[in-house]
């Protein structure tokens, strides 16, 4: 039986409304047509191939499983042209037409909650085929199904309100879409731009994607395979594709899971940090694909900030049933593909921490301070977080960690805080005046060496309910000591410091007498309880208010130092070198601090204070 050709239909007014939004609300990504019909190509294909293990007989049986796309910039096309099941007269018409069609039905629905100018969702209903004419004056399908005994058929339209269907004579099977380019998409029949767009999108398909008769695809979609027959080659050669780098992974973490969601993840650790180096913030760059088709490359919030520096690829199946980023349902599963992937990979680095100790520490020595970023900003990890910190502390060799749990371990039963001290190193850090006090109590202190370290300290604030606290914090009220002979007398100590507040002005907030020091004479704490010299100084570098507010510390002084003793004699017998003295301990606590700005008078003072010895 034979139909009279060509015949021409109508489109629904449905088709047409969809059309009308596919052509003039998704311009600004039109290049997507490409990954939509090269989709549909793979899909046409595995069905294909899924087909050939039942049925004996199918048309055109010895072709290849493959995609050939061909640009021809004279006649201004492109043309894609798949192996696949192709479809028949009533597919063509059902495929196409029928409103009916649950997916266009929930595109049109998706697109009404205001969705419009996400173009992911076109693929995720079966409608891709609609995006060709975002760039199509014409298009014509080709097609002609597996089934023997149908006729090879022609469609073709406009997109403008109707379409025909005629027979074609030595049509192969598959699908053919050959796509005549609008004035102003020429690029498209270009082969760079196409190359472009293919190699973007397109790059882990399955079946072999050619342009003008060049191989594109020949990166396999590792993530998709048993972590057991991957090998540790094709892994490397995997991050270097996708992370353009020219390095080898340090870590790598490859999994998949049913529920909650279908994930399947292969995530890297670079070597290095670029971010930690000073080069720009890192863009997020772990790909969204669903089913080796990518869906954005730099997914914002698919894991959070602090998880920046992974790269790698999340290929999840559930996406396309779901609809764009901008609608409430997908961005709840957004959310949910990152709490699954984010706890995922904690636990990964729990285990490596406890398995392998050395390469965590490695990795941590490189991406510690994003560790630390999440600690201290995003509460829903914290605890999980915090376990991973580690620190150098008073009782570490230098170079090695301990962690908050083992401090706590090693915690004497009257202890009741956690102390910490930022400072540029460890070296600083012991030189300085702040840790002889707790030393001289057994009391452990936890070593910071980068600027963010003290806001990190702030914003945990408690471990295991223990106040996490600045031994350079003026509030902190160590136990007494049994105490060397020879401290200036309580009444002469008072007059000292009475003296030195009158002779310092407004330098200072306070000067006293303090149970701290042992070696050295004088100690700087924080009057502004709210702003630690390391906070002072980070806003001093950003250049924000409250980096430059006259400073004024609590002076705390020594009272069995030697130079004490020496300034009591002098206030009276010697009072113009006594002050200059004074000056100079002062100016001395600030430079331990690392609270001296300009260390001109300093400099000047001490120079007449050598001329006198
Ligand atoms: C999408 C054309 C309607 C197959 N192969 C390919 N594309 C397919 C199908 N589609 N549907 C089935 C589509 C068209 C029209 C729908 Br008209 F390509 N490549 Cl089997």
């Amino acid at each position: 039986m034979s139909t009279p050709t060509p015949q021409k239909f109508e489109f629904q007014a449905e088709i047409k409304q969809l059309l009308d939004i596919v052509i003039h609300s998704l311009y600004t990504e039109k290049e997507i047509f490409l990954r939509e019909l090269v989709s549909n190509a793979s899909d046409a294909l595995e069905k294909l191939r899924h087909t050939q293990l039942t049925e004996k007989d199918i048309f055109d049986d010895k072709l290849e499983l493959e995609i050939n796309v061909t640009t021809d910039d004279k006649a201004k096309t492109i043309t894609i042209q798949d192996f696949g099941i192709g479809m028949t007269r009533e597919e063509l018409v059902q495929n196409l037409g029928t409103i009916a069609h649950s997916g266009s039905k929930a595109f049109l629905k998706a697109i009404g909650e205001g969705a419009q100018k996400n173009s992911n969702l076109i693929g995720q209903f079966g409608v891709g085929f609609y995006s060709a004419f975002m760039v199509a004056k014409s298009v014509k399908v080709y097609t002609h199904s597996w089934r023997t005994g149908e006729p090879g058929l022609v469609w073709e339209s406009d997109g403008s309100g109707s379409y025909t269907i005629e027979e074609v004579e030595g049509q192969r099977r598959g699908a053919k879409i050959v796509i005549e380019l609008k004035d102003d998409c020429t690029e498209f029949a270009s082969d760079w731009k196409a190359k472009e767009i293919l190699e973007r999108y397109s790059a882990f398909v399955s079946f072999p994607i050619t342009l003008n008769g060049k191989r594109i695809n020949t990166v396999q979609a590792v993530w998709l395979r048993n972590k057991n027959e991957v090998k540790e080659e094709e892994y490397t050669e995997f991050y270097k594709f996708q992370a353009h780098g020219y390095d080898e992974p340090q870590l790598r973490l490859h999994f998949s899971a049913d529920a909650p969601l279908s994930i399947h993840a292969l995530l890297f650790v670079p070597k290095e940090s670029t971010e930690k180096l000073g080069l720009a913030r890192l863009e997020p760059s772990v790909s969204l694909y669903c089913r080796k088709v990518l869906i954005d490359a730099k997914p914002k919030d698919l894991l959070p900030e602090w998880l920046r520096f992974l790269k790698g690829v999340v290929d999840s199946e559930d996406l396309p049933l779901n609809i764009s980023r901008e609608t409430m349902q997908d961005k709840a599963l957004i959310e949910k593909l990152n709490r699954v992937i984010t706890k995922r990979f904690l636990k990964f680095l729990e285990e490596e921490a406890k398995n392998r100790p050395e390469g965590f520490e490695t990795f941590y020595r490189e991406f510690g301070v994003f560790l630390k970023e999440g600690a201290a900003l995003d509460y829903t990890h914290k605890d999980q977080l915090v376990k991973l910190l580690r620190f150098e502390s008073s009782l570490t060799e230098k170079g090695k960690y301990t962690t908050l749990g083992d401090y706590v371990t090693r915690m004497g039963s009257e202890q009741k805080e956690i102390y910490y001290l930022v400072g540029p190193n460890r070296a600083s850090i012991e030189s300085g005046p702040y840790l002889e006090g707790f030393k001289a109590r057994n009391l452990e202190v936890l070593f910071c060496y980068e600027s963010v370290d003290e806001y990190v300290m702030n914003n945990v604030r408690e471990f295991d309910s223990k106040k996490l606290t600045g031994a350079d914090h003026a509030d902190v009220k160590l136990a007494e000591v049994p105490q060397a002979e020879g401290a200036l007398a309580a009444a002469d100590l008072e007059t000292l410091t009475k003296w030195m507040k009158e002779t310092l002005g407004e330098r200072v907030a306070e000067v006293k007498s303090s149970d701290r020091l042992v070696d050295s004479p004088v100690l700087a704490l924080n009057a502004d309880k709210f702003m630690s010299p390391q906070m002072r100084r980070m806003m001093k570098a950003m250049n924000k208010e409250g980096g430059d507010s006259p400073l004024r510390v609590n002076l705390e002084i020594n009272p069995r130092h030697a130079i004490n003793k020496r300034l009591f004699a002098l206030h009276t017998s010697a009072p113009e070198k006594a002050k200059l003295m004074a000056e100079q301990l002062l100016d001395n606590a600030l430079i331990s601090a690392g609270l001296l700005d300009d260390a001109t008078a300093m400099v000047a003072r001490l120079n007449k204070l050598l001329e006198n010895i």
